[in-house]
């Protein structure tokens, strides 16, 4: 209680926060982390092995379909507590930058500006033809087992879903905005990542290293323990909410020294 407190009062005299989410933020939706385990016909499939080019280039209609099944799920999900209070840091804090792994919506249907997405999206897919260009899907497939991808309406190409699997380079504006957000701010939240996959897991480690105080919000330990000097245990509809009210409802002192904040 005194950490979430004193968690509290930090974030409320911050000038520069940045947000770093994972699928463990996406949980209490009813969407599964990356790395649960996968259930029903998916079950007898790793997701490291199909989140990767080799998977679709040797069986797209298998990666395909298991992508469709996801973004359906995504679609009928609902932002939870989480992504809410995120979005209500963003309204009180003077600059917030929301960096996700995630490649659901959730983070932009609870009110969040604009999410940083270094993993991509569901809802992006593209021509696997060397420009990569984006493609129309309208049809949302709800099926639970393989599916032949559409074709490029414009090439003749098959479409791939918008994300960025193992082995591929994340989106270079993505990463570049994560990293001069990191490095410029007074907080890291950091919450539901296992802090396993990289690029993406420098980022605390960038703020960390230009002085920002690290905050983990996670049920479980992570290899980012080491490096935070705050960890939250609690999920993040739990914790997050709790932050934003000791933050800014009074019950924690606001006022004092600010933060510093490189300008
Ligand atoms: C809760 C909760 C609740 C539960 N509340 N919390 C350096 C060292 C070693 C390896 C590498 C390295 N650099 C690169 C690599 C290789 C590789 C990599 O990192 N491998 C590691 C696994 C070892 N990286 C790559 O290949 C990257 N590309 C690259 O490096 O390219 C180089 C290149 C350069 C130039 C040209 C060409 C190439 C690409 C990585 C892409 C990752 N993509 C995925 C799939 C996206 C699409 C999809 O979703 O299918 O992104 S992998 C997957 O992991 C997904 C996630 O965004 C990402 C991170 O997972 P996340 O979000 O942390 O989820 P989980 O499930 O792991 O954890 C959930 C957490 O939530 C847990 O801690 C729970 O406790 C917690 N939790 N409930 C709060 N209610």
């Amino acid at each position: 209680m005194d950490e979430l407190r004193s968690t509290a009062g930090l974030l409320a005299r911050a000038r520069r926060v940045v947000v770093f989410t994972g699928a463990g933020i996406s949980a209490e939706s009813g969407v599964p982390t990356f790395r649960d385990d996968l259930t029903g016909l998916w079950a007898r499939f790793d997701a490291e092995q199909l989140a990767t080019p080799e998977a679709f280039h040797a069986d797209p209609d298998l990666v395909w379909g298991w992508y469709e099944w996801r973004r359906a799920r995504v679609a009928r999900a609902v932002p939870n507590a989480g992504h809410l209070a995120v979005a209500a840091i963003e309204a009180r804090v003077p600059h917030v930058v929301v960096v996700t792994q995630n490649v659901d919506d959730l983070h932009e249907r609870a009110g969040s500006r604009d999410p940083v997405h270094l993993h991509g999206s569901l809802f992006a897919p593209r021509c696997i033809g060397a420009s990569g260009h984006p493609a129309q899907v309208t049809a949302l497939a709800d099926g639970d087992g393989p599916i032949p991808p559409p074709r490029c309406a414009e090439c003749g190409w098959l479409v791939r879903p918008g994300v960025v699997w193992f082995g591929e380079a994340l989106p270079e504006d993505a990463l570049n905005a994560a990293v001069h957000a990191a490095a410029r701010c007074d907080v890291l939240l950091t919450v539901g990542t296992s802090g396993v996959v990289y690029p993406a897991a420098e980022i605390p480690l960038v703020a960390a290293r230009a002085g920002a105080t690290l905050v983990q919000v996670n049920p479980e330990p992570t290899p980012l323990d080491p490096f935070c000097d705050v960890s939250l245990r609690g999920t993040a509809a739990q914790v997050l909410p709790a932050l934003v009210s000791a933050a800014w409802d009074g019950s924690v002192q606001t006022s004092g020294t600010p933060v510093s904040a490189p300008e």
